[in-house]
């Protein structure tokens, strides 16, 4: 029978490094120009360019592809201003692509000089990540006793910030039942609350919760950034207490899943 301090808060580091050889920043954005967007209409539900915002880290590159019948032009600025000169394609036919690559962070609007009411939005942020940076994955659980939910707070932070726009899929599961299952979970601020259904048993040693996030990439529209991709679970079991912690170290070409299995102990 293991003795658990009461109150104690106790914290486990579970330092994983996945360190995988593809290099995920190289892979380029793809946007296309979909069929029909040489009358106007697309621009009633942002579909002229698809996706119509895209994220990329400084120095990611864009490849748009012509997947209509008419040429068209990537440019940027906008309709209403003109061109802005940070890139233009000309005009590019039907079944080609035009590419550029993003040397500095901003927000760079463009349209078609052919069909102004064509329009799309690439927003370059600095990388999210360096050799000495990574991705941390708070979660925290309260306790819960048989047919009370639980409650777990899920907080993404980089260097100590917080990181915007998440995407994660969150499970937990008590004894093989599953009480949370969420896939394509979003958050603007990195800081977020689940909770579990009704569990089946009280919390404890013997039937502990295992929560388990998988990070998806950051972003608003797919295609996502960052560090995409299944590489390593971290198996993180704390002695006593209800506090677990994962920190991923990711390196800049490292496809790095974060997935962060928890062991829940009830306060006592
Ligand atoms: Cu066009």
């Amino acid at each position: 029978m293991k003795t658990i301090a009461i109150g104690s808060f106790f914290v486990l580091f579970a330092i994983v490094a996945g360190m995988v050889s593809s290099p995920a920043f190289a892979e380029p954005v793809m946007v296309s120009t979909p069929q029909g967007t040489s009358v106007p209409g697309c621009e009633e539900t942002n579909e002229c360019f698809m996706p119509y915002m895209v994220t990329v880290d400084v120095g990611g590159e864009v490849i748009w592809s012509n997947d209509d019948t008419a040429a068209h032009t990537v440019t940027a600025g906008s309709a209403a201003d003109g061109p802005s000169g940070e890139f233009d394609s000309s005009l590019f036919m039907a079944g080609t692509t035009f590419s550029h690559t993003f040397e500095s962070a901003g927000e760079f609007p463009y349209f078609c000089m052919v069909h102004p009411w064509m329009a799309g939005i690439v927003s370059v942020g600095e990388a999210m990540m360096d050799e000495d940076g990574g991705l941390m994955v708070d979660i925290v659980t309260g306790s819960a006793d048989q047919g009370e939910s639980l409650s777990i707070d899920v907080t993404f932070t980089m260097m100590g910030e917080a990181v915007e726009h998440v995407n994660y899929d969150i499970k937990a599961t008590q004894n093989g039942e599953v009480v949370l299952d969420e896939m394509g979970v979003h958050d603007h601020d990195g800081v977020m609350n689940h909770m579990t259904d009704p569990l089946p048993a009280a919390a404890s040693d013997d039937a502990p919760v295992e929560v388990n996030v998988m990070f998806n990439g950051f972003g608003i529209d797919e295609p996502f950034t960052g560090p995409i991709g299944q590489v390593e679970t971290a198996q993180v079991v704390p002695e006593f207490g209800t506090v677990a912690m994962m920190i991923l170290a990711v390196a800049i070409i490292s496809i790095v899943a974060v997935t962060a299995k928890t062991r829940v102990i009830p306060r006592l």
